[in-house]
C-alpha cells in the first residue's frame, strides 16, 4: 500500500542537500539518513533497491494540479499519484518526496539527490538528452497570467518578441523560460521568479506584464487570488507533455516503469487520476516520449 507522504517526508531538496545529508523519514516512521550523493550509485539496481529499502526518492515541486504539497505535509499533485499507483504496481511500498526547484530537479538526479523526477518537468531535447523519461502521463497547455482586463493584450509569444517593453515573469530554469530563450526573447524582458506566488506578486507590483507558466497551474492560483486573469492557451507555445524522469543509468528501471504505466492506463483508475486534478487522459493518448522530446529547447 502506498502511503501518502507524511510532512517527514518532504523535504527541502536544494536546502537540506546543501548540508550535505538528506534525512528521509518513510511513512513507517522509521528515519533514515541518505548522505547526499549516496544513493542508487551508477549501476545499482534501482528497483531491488527500491523494494529493498521500501521507497523511491521523487524530486518535486508544489505546484499544483502537476504536484502539491498539502498542509499536513502529504505530496499530491498529478504526477506524484500516477507515479505512486505504477510504484504499488512494481512492489514498492513508499515514495519519499523532496521540494525543489526545476532548475535542480535534473542535477539533483544526477548527484543521486533522488532517484526519479515526478514534477511535470515537461519533454525538451535538452532535458531528454540528459535523462530517460517514461512515456508520457500528462499532455497540457501554456497559458499567460496578465492584469484584469489584459491590458497590453498580451496572448502570444509573439506578441512579446513584437514588443521589447514588456516583461514576462518565469521561473528559472522553466520550460517557459526555455520557450522564450527559443524564440530570441531577450533576457532583458525575462523576470525571474521563483515560484507561482512570487509570478503573481510580480505581477500585482507591475514588475511584470505578464507570467508564463502551465494553464491548469495559473488557474489554480486563480482559485486562491482574483487579482489577475488567466489568457487561453499560448498558440505559439508548444504542447508541454511530462512523465517521470530517471537518470540515464537505470534503463532497467524505466523499462519495468513503462510495462507497469501502460498497464496502469488500461485501467479506470489511471483516468481517475488525471481526472481528480483537472487533466484530460486522452490528451496523452497515443503520445510518445519520443515525440515529445523533439520539442525544442
Ligand atoms: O517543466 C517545467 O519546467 C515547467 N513545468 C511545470 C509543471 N511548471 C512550470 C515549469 O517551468
Amino acid at each position: 500500500m502506498i502511503a501518502n507522504l507524511t510532512r517527514r517526508n518532504v523535504l527541502q531538496g536544494a536546502g537540506v542537500a546543501a548540508l550535505g545529508a538528506v534525512v528521509a523519514v518513510v511513512a513507517t516512521g522509521c528515519t533514515t539518513v541518505t548522505p547526499a550523493g549516496q544513493g542508487a550509485a551508477e549501476g545499482t539496481d534501482l528497483l531491488a533497491l527500491a523494494k529493498k529499502q521500501g521507497y523511491l526518492r521523487v524530486g518535486i515541486a508544489n505546484e499544483p494540479p502537476y504536484t502539491q504539497v498539502n498542509s499536513d505535509g502529504t505530496v499530491t499533485g498529478c504526477e506524484p499519484d500516477v507515479l505512486k499507483a505504477v510504484c504499488k504496481r512494481l512492489g514498492i511500498d513508499d515514495v519519499q518526496g523532496i521540494i525543489t526547484p526545476y532548475e535542480s530537479m535534473i542535477p539533483g538526479l544526477q548527484a543521486n539527490r533522488w532517484d526519479a523526477v515526478a514534477a511535470g518537468l515537461f519533454m525538451k531535447q535538452s532535458r531528454c538528452a540528459e535523462v530517460l523519461y517514461s512515456e508520457p502521463v500528462i499532455v497540457s497547455t501554456e497559458s499567460f497570467g496578465v492584469p484584469i482586463g489584459n491590458p497590453k493584450k498580451i496572448l502570444t509569444v509573439a506578441d512579446v518578441l513584437a514588443d521589447s517593453s514588456l516583461r514576462i515573469a518565469v521561473l528559472p530554469g522553466g520550460f517557459e523560460e526555455g520557450i522564450l530563450n527559443t524564440a530570441k526573447v531577450p533576457a532583458a524582458q525575462q523576470v525571474t521568479v521563483k515560484d507561482g506566488r512570487s509570478g503573481i506578486e510580480a505581477l500585482a507590483a507591475d514588475r511584470a506584464d505578464a507570467f508564463f507558466l502551465p494553464t491548469l497551474s495559473l488557474r489554480a492560483l486563480s482559485e486562491t487570488d482574483k487579482g489577475f486573469e488567466v489568457t487561453d492557451q499560448v498558440p505559439d507555445a508548444p504542447r508541454t507533455g511530462s512523465g517521470a524522469a530517471f537518470r540515464t543509468t537505470d534503463t532497467a528501471f524505466l523499462k519495468a516503469y513503462n510495462v507497469e504505466l501502460a498497464a496502469l492506463k488500461l485501467t479506470p483508475e489511471f483516468a481517475e487520476i488525471l481526472d481528480n486534478w483537472g487533466f484530460d487522459a486522452a490528451a496523452v493518448e497515443g503520445v510518445t516520449a519520443d515525440e515529445l522530446c523533439q520539442t525544442a529547447g
